[in-house]
Parts: structure tokens; C-alpha cells; sequence
């Protein structure tokens, strides 16, 4: 620390000093001292930056590395879960606040059934509970909340192999006007993020008030205009289209144990018949064939087969696992029923808004009984059943991982959102994008509970 009195002495040693001189020393004194001190305390003031920087470098890598383990943690998890294709239950797993070394992660995870979005919710999110951009209908699109019938058509056109402008649409031929100009891409989407490429792909769609992709209400996204996001301040969280659009969703077309399944529309009917005689018995399985007819090649999906066979519940525990309408090693795109929100499950044909809320507050509180696909019955007519057939599941084979992380003190937030994919048998990531950008997005509980901690410290973003 710098010494007044030094300074002084030094500056009185230039020589004896009459009166009048003596006040303009005494001026140039101070002059020097105030900037000796000056210099002092920015020179101190950048130490400690140097030093704050250092420790929030410090905690940061150790955010970064937290998330790494957070990483290799659910990867194993997924390997091991008892029972595979299904969302794992969240007090199986660590999720919230879990140590790495001097870090701690979570899971920023979503509301399920009579939770509500008002706080964070931990764990893991199923990308199975989302519509499938590449497999999605425009009228299938245009339910989702925010979607635009120009932004709906804009998708079919990215994604579709031809340049026919579809009404509302933009192709090569509009891309070529923006600057910079790029071409329409004519294939399937690869990330979910594309769709800022689009045109009519404004921020208000693709993030609605959710502006940092937490699925919960954060005060800013329910002040109005005051602080960004524009919002309508009614206390619900009302997301945009990322919140509910995937590209990741598949199904191996494979029973649990590897073995192939038996295609219910394939021209060999004797080996469907056989099967359903060694599980079901002789009677039904002959009452069950009866009553679908020799068109079983019309029947589109493994719910369809249910209802015109008038399959049980039960029976459809037997043999769901077994059975399809396709040779094809995977199925795309296929919306888990169990997991999906009401704004997901409205855009399936045969569902639409009313069916959707039934069926999610059917599900509610239940497990057992969701098992296989049949129990849409209990909400839906058999009609909209046979609609909603082809799309729906209850199995879920991606699982996104949105893992946020501090490190010592609470400080270095970070965060990046993983898709697993265990579709091919073993987890791997798929997708991974960094989200620290959106800004803090842990809640205020958090904040309050790092702040209480061990540490103590406050949280730097
Ligand atoms: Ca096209
Ligand atoms: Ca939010
Ligand atoms: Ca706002
Ligand atoms: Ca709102």
C-alpha cells in the first residue's frame, strides 16, 4: 500500500520551502499523492479483477468439468435403467445440486402432469414428448401454440426435396433475397436450431416468453414489457415452438430383446396367426382375426389392429412388444402419449385440443395402466383412435439433458443441452449446444440455496 507520509517527506527533500512556495508544494503534494493513490487503487482495483477473474476462470472449469461428469453420469444411467424406454423415474437419479468436486449441477427438467411451470423442475425431458419437425403435417404444425400458417408452410418447403413454392411457403427462391442469400436446404432437418434459418421465424415463435428455455416462469418473462421478453403477465408461461419440436425421435422397429417383430400388414398372416395362438390361445386369437378381416394390409397402425380386433388391455400388454405395421428398422417421429404435453398431443389428428387435455388428465397419477397404447381408449372414440394411431407411443428412446453448473462459491454458471439416443442400443449423444448464453436459469430458489451453501458466495453469471 502506498505511504502518504513518504511521498511527502520525498516531495519537502526537493528543497526548504518558503511560505508561498510551500502551499504550491503542498498543492503539488497532493496532486501527486492523489494520483500516486490513483494508481494505487487501480493498480489494487486490477489485482483484485485479475483475482476475481482468476477464481470465476477457476469455478467456470470447474462448471465445465461438472457438466463433462454430468455427461458420462447420464450416459451410464441410460445403460442401466431397469426398465429401458421409459423417461427414468427422478428419484432414481441425481438431479438437483449434485456434487462434482467443489461444482454442483442439475437437470433442468420440465412440469409434468399437476405440476406447474411457476418454478424449475429437475430431470431429464423426453424428446419422444415433442413433434417431429421432419415427420409433422403443416396442418399438424399450425396447432402448436405461436406457429404461424406461414412459418408451418416455410418447414414443409425446407424440408421437402422440390422448389414448388407452397402457398404461404419460401424456397430457394426466397432465401436468394436476404442477404446474405442462401439456398432453401430441400432435405430433412438435422437440429431443431434450423428453424432460425426460416423465414417467419421470428424470436416471439421460436422462444414465446420462455426467453432462457427453462420451461418455467422466470420474473422477467411475467413483468410484460418492462424487462425482454414481451409477455402477456397472466401468471402462466406460455412457451414458443422450441419448447415442443424435435428432430430426434425414433423408435427401433425391434421387440426388447432384439429379436424382429411380426409386421401385422405383411403377406404371411400365418406367422401373426401363429403368434397370437401361443400367446393369446386358440379362441382369441382366432376371435381376434375374425373380427379384423383378410385387409390386415390396411391396417395402419399396431392401435388400429386393437380396436378392429377387439383386443384387451391385457392382451395388449402381451403382445404390443411384438407387433408393428412396417419393415423398416426404425420409426420416426413417433409422440410418446404417456410423457407428451396437452400442446404436443392437440396437433395429432384425432386428437385436437379437446382429446388432448382428456388424455393428459387421464394419465395423470397413473403407471401401470399406460403400458401399451390401448389405453387412449378410455379417453378417445375408436375413430379418432384409428387417426391418432400412426403417431403415437409409449415408449421413448431420446432423452435431452439440459444440465446447468457452478462451480466453487456458486460462480461459473454454465450450461448445455445433450440429446442421448439410445435407440441403437447404446447411449450416445447425439446433439449438444451451449446454453450459458440465455442467462441464468436455475430460479431464484437455487440462487438462494448456492448463496445459503457452504460456499457462500454470490453468483457471478
Ligand atoms: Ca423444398
Ligand atoms: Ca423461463
Ligand atoms: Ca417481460
Ligand atoms: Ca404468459
Amino acid at each position: 500500500m502506498y505511504d502518504h507520509r513518504t511521498a511527502y517527506q520525498a516531495v519537502s527533500a526537493m528543497g526548504r520551502p518558503t511560505r508561498r512556495r510551500k502551499g504550491a508544494v503542498l498543492i503539488i503534494v497532493l496532486w501527486i499523492a492523489f494520483a500516486l493513490v490513483s494508481m494505487a487503487l487501480m493498480f489494487n482495483h486490477g489485482m483484485l479483477m485479475e483475482y476475481r477473474a482468476a477464481d470465476n476462470a477457476v469455478a467456470a472449469a470447474q462448471a465445465g468439468q461438472a457438466i463433462e461428469g454430468a455427461q458420462r453420469y447420464i450416459a451410464y444411467l441410460l445403460k442401466n435403467v431397469e426398465e429401458p424406454a421409459r423417461l427414468p423415474d427422478v428419484s432414481i437419479y441425481a438431479n438437483s445440486q449434485a456434487p462434482v468436486g467443489e461444482a454442483q449441477f442439475w437437470l433442468i427438467g420440465r412440469a409434468t402432469d399437476g405440476e406447474t411451470a411457476e418454478t424449475v423442475t429437475f430431470g431429464l425431458t423426453d424428446e419422444a414428448a415433442k413433434l417431429n419437425l421432419n415427420i409433422a403435417t403443416r396442418e399438424m404444425l399450425e396447432m402448436l401454440p405461436t406457429m404461424t400458417p406461414e412459418l408451418a408452410a416455410a418447414i414443409i418447403d425446407w424440408r421437402d426435396s422440390d422448389s414448388d413454392l407452397s402457398p404461404d411457403g419460401a424456397e430457394s427462391q426466397n432465401y436468394l433475397l436476404r442477404t446474405p442469400k442462401y439456398l432453401c436446404k430441400d432435405s430433412a432437418f438435422e437440429t431443431v436450431e434450423e428453424l432460425r434459418l426460416l423465414i417467419g421465424a421470428e424470436w416471439e415463435i421460436l422462444f414465446g416468453e420462455d426467453a432462457n428455455l427453462n420451461g418455467a416462469l422466470d420474473p422477467n418473462e411475467n413483468d410484460g414489457d418492462d424487462t425482454p421478453p414481451s409477455d402477456d403477465r397472466d401468471g402462466q408461461l406460455d412457451c414458443g415452438i422450441l419448447e415442443y419440436l424435435t428432430v430426434w425421435s425414433r423408435e427401433p422397429n425391434r421387440r426388447e430383446d432384439g429379436s424382429a417383430r411380426i409386421n401385422i400388414r405383411s403377406n404371411q398372416p400365418q406367422q401373426l396367426q401363429q403368434y397370437l395362438q401361443e400367446t393369446l390361445g386358440q379362441d382369441r386369437a382366432a376371435a381376434i382375426l375374425g373380427a379384423v378381416g383378410p385387409n390386415l394390409a390396411n391396417i395402419r397402425s399396431v392401435l388400429e389392429f386393437y380396436i378392429r380386433g377387439g383386443v384387451t388391455a391385457d392382451e395388449a400388454v402381451q403382445i404390443e412388444d411384438a407387433l408393428t405395421v412396417s419393415d423398416s428398422q426404425y420409426t420416426t417421429g413417433l409422440v410418446n402419449v404417456n410423457t407428451a404435453p396437452a400442446a404436443v398431443l392437440a396437433c395429432l389428428p384425432g386428437i385436437g385440443v379437446e382429446f388432448a387435455d382428456q388424455l393428459v388428465a387421464y394419465r395423470t397419477g397413473k403407471t401401470d395402466e399406460l403400458y401399451t397404447v390401448a389405453w387412449v381408449l378410455r379417453v378417445l372414440d375408436e375413430e379418432s383412435a384409428i387417426q391418432a394411431g400412426p403417431y403415437l407411443t409409449t415408449r421413448t428412446y431420446q432423452y435431452s439433458a439440459d444440465v446447468a453448473a457452478v462451480g466453487r462459491f456458486g460462480k461459473g454458471y454454465r450450461r448445455a443441452f445433450f440429446v442421448f439416443d439410445t435407440s441403437t442400443g447404446e447411449p450416445t449423444v447425439v446433439y449438444r449446444r451451449d446454453r450459458t448464453g440465455l442467462g441464468w436459469a436455475l430460479g431464484s430458489d437455487v440462487r438462494d440455496q448456492i448463496a445459503s451453501g457452504s460456499g457462500g458466495g454470490m453468483i457471478v453469471r
